[in-house]
């Protein structure tokens, strides 16, 4: 034990820079603080993060509540993005909590493959029941990547036990994110996501994105303007013919890439394309799944019925890792064939379906339903829209695109300075106590769905603050 707190001691003089011995009776009181005062962060590589500019001016979340968190130097931060575009339903809520704290307390695991427990069981049936007509079994992941791998996977080997195994290739989009595993980032389009990692997978070819700032710029919603570029399916179709082609795979509306919305028709489009050539659709809703958009998901807004969804962050309120991919029953059923003793799917994770995870998701269900969650979000866009938009006049704002609880408001470049225009805007907000998301030179927003207008007006009055002191 002493020794234990002599290496105490000796970090906590290392991380403060101090040569002296402390007394010993401070070195404790510091231990006892390191819940809330890193004593040394070098350990942590942390994901997609500046790890040295952070850990020289570390941003620390200790405790939230509804929409709010508390910082470790003890500021209250309004959330503008629930946390990374999953906590919908607001931080600790107790439906939840209590779920997860029971659930542990009586069953923790039980084996994923070949065993069960009844609560894995009992999500699925919720979930489809909020989920597009058609969209009947549920294979459940741990994250939105492991939920597009397994989405990939599943087409793959759905034309391949229908007697289509010549249908290899996955079609993504330019700017598409779909995870950071091997099969999102081949199919996703994020240069800095692909660029290092080699040759990915082979087979995979890429629509364009849908972005047209010189037509749509500070349009409401969703845009007028490029619907027709949906054709390039076609395109890619006749360059490579339909008999090779497995999937197409697109976000309804691409969020990571700084929120690009399909144009009008584009999604019914791409839908036509694929029913006509035997191509399965695959909506990626990480992000639009569970309310964001004011409607169960992307899918039921867009009245455009994908062949399987992908899912995660809103499933568990983020509270803890779980996706799950939704397949409808022409893909299911093809698979239940062959003697029965048999798998039918080789594939699936340890933690599928975990116990705790089933749980969380249940009481964030249970959340949504209560507090008419997964609608809110069509009774505040307009409200949500008007307020977005009244920053149009700040400095350097050259685009604001908006559609449900999203929101995004792109920033002119600093010249020679790519994203340090957004990312000091960033920083200036988390100051004034407001959570924002930026990516490149965008500054992504996508509060809880508990959000109210007084919550609203306090966010954008705040970010218009921000926009000025960042001239
Ligand atoms: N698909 C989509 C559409 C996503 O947005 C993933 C897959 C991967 O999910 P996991 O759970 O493996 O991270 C995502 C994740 C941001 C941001 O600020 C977006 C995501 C994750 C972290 C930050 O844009 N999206």
């Amino acid at each position: 034990m002493t020794g234990q707190f002599d290496a105490f001691g000796q970090k906590f003089r290392q991380f403060l820079g101090v040569s002296v011995p402390i007394p010993r009776i401070l070195e404790l009181e510091m231990s006892n603080r390191l819940n809330t005062t890193p004593n040394d962060m070098r350990a942590f590589w942390m994901p997609f993060t500046a790890n040295r500019q952070f850990k020289k001016e570390p941003r620390l979340f200790v405790s939230a509540k509804d929409m709010h968190y508390q910082t470790h130097d003890g500021r209250t931060v309004l959330d503008g993005t629930a946390g990374l575009w999953c906590v919908n339903a607001g931080h600790c809520r107790p439906l939840i909590t209590e779920a997860i704290r029971q659930q542990a307390g009586e069953l923790d695991y039980a084996p994923a493959f070949q065993l069960g427990h009844p609560k894995a069981f009992e999500l699925a049936n919720r979930l489809v029941d909020i989920a597009p007509e058609g969209m009947n079994h549920v294979l459940y992941t741990n994250s939105g990547s492991e939920s597009v791998e397994t989405a990939l996977k599943v087409a793959l080997a759905y034309h391949r036990v229908k007697g289509n195994g010549s249908r290899f290739r996955l079609i993504g989009r330019e700017r598409g994110y779909h995870g950071v595993n091997f099969g999102g980032i081949s199919v996703g389009g994020i240069v800095s996501n692909r660029k290092m990692f080699g040759t990915l997978l082979t087979g995979v070819d890429h629509m364009p994105h849908t972005h047209f700032p010189d037509k749509n710029a500070f349009t409401k919603g969703v845009p007028e303007h490029g619907g027709d570029i949906a054709s390039e399916l076609e395109r890619i179709v006749t360059l490579h013919d339909a008999s090779t082609i497995a999937a197409v795979i697109v976000e309804p509306v691409a969020g990571s890439t700084g929120v690009i919305l399909p144009p009008k028709g584009y999604l019914k489009k791409l839908r036509e394309i694929c029913t006509k050539h035997g191509i399965l659709l695959i909506f990626d809703e990480v992000i639009t799944g569970f309310g964001r958009l004011g409607t169960p998901f992307a899918a039921q807004y867009f009245d455009v019925m994908p062949d399987m969804m992908v899912t995660a962050k809103g499933l568990t309120n983020g509270v803890i890792p779980m996706g799950a991919v939704f397949v409808t029953s022409e893909i299911h059923d093809a698979f239940m064939q062959g003697p029965e003793h048999m798998i039918e799917f080789f594939h699936g994770y340890t933690y599928s379906g975990n116990p705790i995870a089933s749980a969380a998701a249940l009481g964030t269900l249970d959340t949504y339903k209560e507090e008419g969650l997964l609608t809110r979000g069509a009774e505040l866009a307009s409200y949500w829209e008007e307020a977005i938009h009244s920053l149009r006049d700040c400095p350097h704002v050259i685009d604001i695109r908006n559609i449900g609880l999203i929101g995004a408001i792109e920033l002119a470049p600093i010249a020679g300075e790519p994203t340090k225009r957004a990312f000091n805007a960033f920083l200036k907000a988390y100051e004034k106590g407001l959570l924002i998301r930026t990516t490149g030179d965008i500054i992504a927003l996508s509060p809880p769905l508990i959000i109210t207008k007084a919550e609203i007006d306090e966010l954008f009055s705040k970010l218009r603050e921000v926009l000025i002191a960042n001239a």
